[in-house]
């Protein structure tokens, strides 16, 4: 009984802390009893952020407006206190005024949207790219821009996140390392069904397909340790292909660089495929 009441206690303190503050949560990836959007960690997060608010303004207004219509309807023309209902049935200009309104609301939500999506679709001048390959079922990872050395990332049983530290099902052998405030193009494909790469905090959601290389980009804004999944049912261990990012300073990411040229010595691959050509 207490345990509830404490948790009740912590989502009311949480529903507050939205209330007052926004969600904010200092720490990366998913958080107890969080609440509101995922704190945003690139520019296009950000403007995802900006186009949910903008369309939750909107939709306020449409819901108040409706609830006061509905209320007024009910209020004033029910059948005691409007006996004798008006024959009316054609008013051009309220009709006009229902037809046009609403085209004008799509058009003002369409403007910002479409703005994101093209915002969104790709890099404008990409300071490198890497490879995003989806297996069944681990992801791997390639940098042809700093010579072309690939690795896997597999997730992490539970006792070794146990005695590792970290979000159990959400941490991997190896990390996908990124440098800081670098605008990065990223390639996506797969070697055999659909995945899809998901990270939110950078607004990162698209599809691998095999035989297919998609193509989208992402700048974080700070460093730190970032989580994601695949999140296209890709098979019975879907659940279990975590995608776990650590954004480094561009210097220690260019030391991270030397260090994963030795350890993941470089294997020729086939582009767009990821398929590598000489097995290790
Ligand atoms: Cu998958």
């Amino acid at each position: 009984m207490m345990k509830i009441w404490g948790n009740f206690g912590r989502f009311m303190a949480a529903v507050f802390a939205v209330l007052i503050a926004g969600p904010a949560f200092a720490e990366n990836g998913p958080q107890p009893w969080a609440m509101g959007m995922i704190d945003a960690a690139s520019p296009v997060k950000e403007r995802i952020h900006d186009l949910h608010t903008l369309l939750l303004y909107i939709i306020t207004g449409i819901v108040i407006f409706v609830l006061a219509l509905l209320i007024w309807v009910v209020v004033r023309y029910n059948e005691k206190a409007n006996p004798v209902p008006s024959k009316t049935s054609h008013h051009t200009l309220i009709e006009i005024v229902w037809t046009v309104v609403p085209v004008l609301i799509l058009l003002v939500i369409a403007v910002p949207s479409f703005r994101l999506l093209y915002f969104v679709d790709r890099a404008r001048d990409p300071e490198m790219t890497i490879k995003v390959v989806g297996h069944q079922w681990y992801w791997s990872y390639e940098f042809p821009d700093h010579g072309g050395f690939t690795y896997d990332s597999y997730m992490l049983s539970d006792e070794d996140t146990k005695k590792m530290g970290g979000k159990r099902l959400l941490e991997v052998d190896n990390k996908l390392v990124l440098p800081v405030g670098t605008t990065i193009r990223v390639l996506v494909s797969s070697t055999d069904v659909m995945h899809s790469w998901l990270v939110p905090q950078f607004g990162v959601q698209i599809y691998a397909f095999p035989g297919r290389t998609n193509e989208t980009w992402l700048k974080a804004n700070r460093e730190g340790i970032f989580y994601g999944q695949c999140n296209q049912i890709c098979g019975i261990n879907h659940g279990f292909m975590p995608i776990t990012i650590e954004v480094l300073s561009k210097e220690k990411f260019a030391t991270w660089v030397e260090e994963a040229k030795k350890k993941y010595a470089a294997l020729p691959t086939l582009p767009a495929t990821g398929v590598q050509l000489a097995s290790r």
